[in-house]
């Protein structure tokens, strides 16, 4: 594939590539739709918004808003002015956010109603360079100073934009690791261009006349692949919801919009197949699914299949390489694997001494080449150089390859829990069960369900004397982190394995819960 021209701006391109499409719909969200013409007229006038808030070119803004069409309007807006939107998960807390807006030092925020008395608190009484507020879809009068992203947006005539390099820094999104804060990961206006025609296009075969479903929300790299950069590459149809997907939020979204292709998790799937209003084949018209997050159990995938007559491609892709970079195809998919190499990236094993594995079913570290990389993570030169080596990134996944070629996932080689698609850290999660005044100490480890499935599972040493239940530490680990971190089991165990200095033995636990 040709690399698209030095300087490139990905909103502009997506413009000028649907111009033919001024009438066709190009996103339904819970408020209703936007046409193409429509959505290139807001994209512009976004743009021009920012500009007359005095926003310039490589500032950065805080995007923290729900899926709906406003999220897409203000990434593509940001894009085309050339600033730079740090897009955040919606179900952080407000210490999370305030880390966010100071170490972006982002000069404004585009929150949805709903979470702007979070980004508040996060405000109130810690340091941060936010000067605008711009609050979409909100019911209540705003805070004095802040717009309301509606008149915002039709308040400035159509901007221009600005004639950015491919190579330019373009958005961020936060990548989380086992310790240490999160990592502002720096990506450009080219990268989204090739994820979009290597798997949107070259995998996925995009059309015009698909409507695409995302289960996975935009701030995720896989959401914004799956529901922005792909569909709106190929001109085809987007279906966005707000609230969190559930099996029956899932299903409302399949029968009433007809997506032809739809993107998930593998516990959102099983999630779906052991719903009692699963719907029937003949309700929906899926063609094709992905799966991403964590590795697709088998089980799943052909029980899947046999309902709806449809494959889920699994694949694997990271926040860093910004979609997936190996994956199953349509037509060619070997459930319980990970597939091959998408065409326009090259995978490698290495072993412990970081020689490259050539023997087949052998466990190695998987490292990724390909045009998507991000440029480093902000602040922080140690873990930029620890993970993009050169030309090669490293994934942190461990993987095997079968003599025909196709990868299966082996775990990861640090300690993070992929958790229904999203990474906790289990030492973020003992952190905080050992500040309940109970708990003398705790290690959270991966337990596979039945389904093959990892939930988070807490071994706790309660104090001398001291009593807490189960519930009860859940409920103080949701209170005090972003609560899909909470562990889903806990155990009350008189000590935790240790070596002779005093560390605990994690892997003494992991053996015992999955054998
Ligand atoms: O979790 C994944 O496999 C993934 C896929 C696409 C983009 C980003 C990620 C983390």
């Amino acid at each position: 594939t040709a690399p698209p021209p030095d300087r490139f701006n990905f909103a502009r391109h997506l413009i000028e590539v649907n111009a033919g499409r001024a009438a066709k719909t190009a996103l339904i969200d819970d408020a209703g739709q936007l046409s193409y013409g429509q959505l290139a007229d807001q994209v512009q006038r976004c743009s021009a918004a920012l500009n007359a808030l005095g926003l310039r070119r490589e500032d950065r803004v805080l995007l923290l808003m729900h899926d709906c069409s406003d999220w897409v309007v203000s990434f593509l807006g940001a894009l085309h002015a050339g600033v730079v939107p740090v897009c955040v998960n919606t179900l952080l807390t407000a210490k999370d956010y305030a880390y966010m807006l100071a170490d972006s030092r982002a000069q404004a925020a585009l929150v949805s109603a709903a979470l702007l008395p979070t980004l508040q608190t996060a405000m109130d009484g810690t340091p941060h360079e936010v000067k605008q507020l711009i609050v979409s879809r909100s019911k209540e009068p705003l805070p004095a100073g802040a717009h309301d992203w509606t008149q915002w947006v039709a308040s400035s005539e159509p901007g221009t934009g600005a004639d950015t390099h491919g190579d330019e820094p373009a958005f961020w999104l936060y990548s989380s690791g086992s310790t240490g804060a999160p990592k502002g990961t720096v990506h450009t206006q080219a990268n989204l261009w090739w994820t979009a025609e290597l798997y949107g296009k070259g995998v996925l075969r995009l059309q015009e006349s698909d409507v695409v479903f995302s289960a996975a929300k935009l701030f995720f790299a896989y959401g914004l692949g799956n529901a922005l950069s792909f569909p709106l590459s190929a001109g085809a149809s987007v279906v966005l919801m707000a609230e969190r997907p559930t099996p029956q939020a899932c299903f409302r979204r399949m029968t009433e919009h007809q997506p032809t292709v739809f993107y998930g998790a593998p516990t959102g799937y099983g999630g779906m197949l052991a719903a009692p209003d699963l719907p029937p084949r003949s309700a929906v018209s899926l063609r094709l699914c992905s799966s991403a997050g964590e590795a697709l159990p088998r089980d799943i995938g052909e029980r899947w299949t046999a309902h709806f007559g449809c494959e889920i491609i699994d694949g694997i892709g990271s926040t860093e390489m910004l979609h997936i970079f190996l994956s199953n195809r349509p037509g060619d998919v070997r459930y319980g694997t990970t597939g091959k190499p998408v065409p326009g990236y090259e995978v490698q094993l290495r072993d412990e001494d970081g020689s490259v594995i050539t023997s087949h079913n052998q466990i190695g570290d998987l490292y990724i080449q390909g045009p998507s990389a991000a440029l480093m993570y902000w602040n922080n030169r140690a873990k930029s150089r620890d993970t993009f080596q050169g030309p090669w990134t490293k994934s942190g996944d461990k993987y095997l390859r079968d003599p025909d070629g196709y990868y299966t996932y082996a775990g990861r080689n640090d300690d993070m829990l992929k958790v229904s698609g999203i990474y906790v850290s289990p030492f973020e999660v003992e952190a905080t069960l050992v500040q309940h005044s109970a708990v003398l100490e705790a290690a959270v480890i991966g337990k596979n369900d039945d389904e093959g499935l990892t939930k988070t599972k807490a071994f706790v040493v309660l104090k001398p004397g001291q009593q807490a239940t189960e519930a009860e530490l859940q409920a103080f680990v949701k209170e005090k982190l972003a609560p899909y971190k909470y562990p889903r089991f806990i155990e009350f165990v008189s000590e935790l394995p240790k070596t002779a200095t005093g560390k605990i033995q994690r892997f003494k636990l992991r053996e015992l819960e999955n054998q």
